[in-house]
């Protein structure tokens, strides 16, 4: 018999910096209690969404940073309610946030928690992007290299309500090889969290090719490795800085299920056929028949493009 569950992504609209702790756990409290009303299971909430995009700023106290912006504990006092929700609704979740550890290290990373409200997994995120240098004269800046490390737990999947579920976060969409590590473990699912400036930090784009990419990346990545995709944003001017939504739900096929269609609180939701993919892995996508590691070690032996022509 096939297997379902009903999976939700709950964006949220912007936090901005005056926002409390207290005030955004509400928020997904009221998302998660949404969801499950909808009858998901598994709900997927935003990357760093306790707080607003802090990166956006240089910023030099870093006590200060630390005291608003990271978790030195999960769950903490004020993000126990919402775990303690999931135990008594039954329903996991995964969550951004910033973490700070006992040996004082600094991650962008998210939780795997089961419907018992215990923590499954972590991840941290490994593709950090942006830059660690301030840049005064710039309209926003992206400064994860500044305040996170790169994660070291690797791309991992673990046993979750019955699938194989595996975690990435934002910027990670953009690597094929961090969606195809979790696939080579079986990944039926991959959950991610975003928070994606409509604007172009680095040259003027239009914000409508900004999201055609976005979308073409999910589509392209779950049908590639033949999983099912749940990637939600944290959306709306923060403080005047806009983020697109476009959460979505894609199907192996690489079909969107289902999208958000506002920059604001909502939940989407989808009855996923976790099986949906079977053909796929048998036929085209059937890696131990097809794929030829032998061929790709530049991938693994080289960083960035060199011109390197076979005829010299
Ligand atoms: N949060 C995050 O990773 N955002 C990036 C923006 C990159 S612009 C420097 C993203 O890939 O969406």
């Amino acid at each position: 018999m096939a297997r379902h569950l009903k999976i939700a992504a709950a964006q949220l609209g912007p936090l901005n910096k005056a926002d409390s702790r207290a005030a955004a756990v509400t928020r997904l409290r009221n998302l998660l209690k949404e969801a499950h009303s909808m009858g998901a299971k598994f709900v997927v909430f935003p990357e760093l969404a306790f707080t607003t995009f802090f990166p956006r700023w240089w910023m030099e106290d870093q006590k200060e940073v630390d005291q608003r912006f990271f978790e030195r504990e999960m769950p903490s006092r004020e993000t126990l309610p919402l775990f303690e929700d999931a135990k008594k609704l039954g329903i996991g979740f995964y969550i951004g946030y910033a973490e700070l550890t006992p040996e004082g290290r600094r991650f962008n990373a998210a939780l795997l928690v089961g419907p018992d409200g215990a923590i499954n997994g972590k991840y941290r995120k490994i593709h950090l992007p942006g830059h660690a240098d301030h840049k005064p004269k710039a309209a926003f800046q992206h400064l994860e290299k500044k305040y996170f490390e790169v994660g070291d737990l690797g791309f991992r999947v673990w046993r979750y309500l019955d699938t194989i579920t595996g975690m990435l976060i934002c910027n990670d969409r953009r690597w094929p090889e961090a969606f195809r590590v979790l696939a080579l473990q079986g990944a039926e699912i991959v959950a991610l969290g975003f928070n994606t400036p409509t604007e172009n930090l680095h040259y003027g784009e239009p914000p409508a090719l900004r999201v055609h990419h976005h979308l073409i990346m999910a589509q392209s990545m779950a049908f590639q490795n033949a999983t099912w995709l749940i990637e939600t944003a944290k959306a709306g001017f923060e403080d005047g800085f806009r983020m697109f939504g476009h959460s979505v739900i894609v199907a192996p096929s690489g079909e969107i299920a289902v999208k958000s269609q506002t920059e604001e609180d909502e939940v989407i939701c989808y009855n996923c056929d976790i099986d949906l993919a079977a053909n796929l892995k048998k036929t085209m996508f059937n890696f131990a028949a097809h794929r030829r590691p032998e061929h790709y070690k530049l991938i693994v032996e080289r960083t960035g493009a060199e011109v390197t022509p076979a005829n010299g």
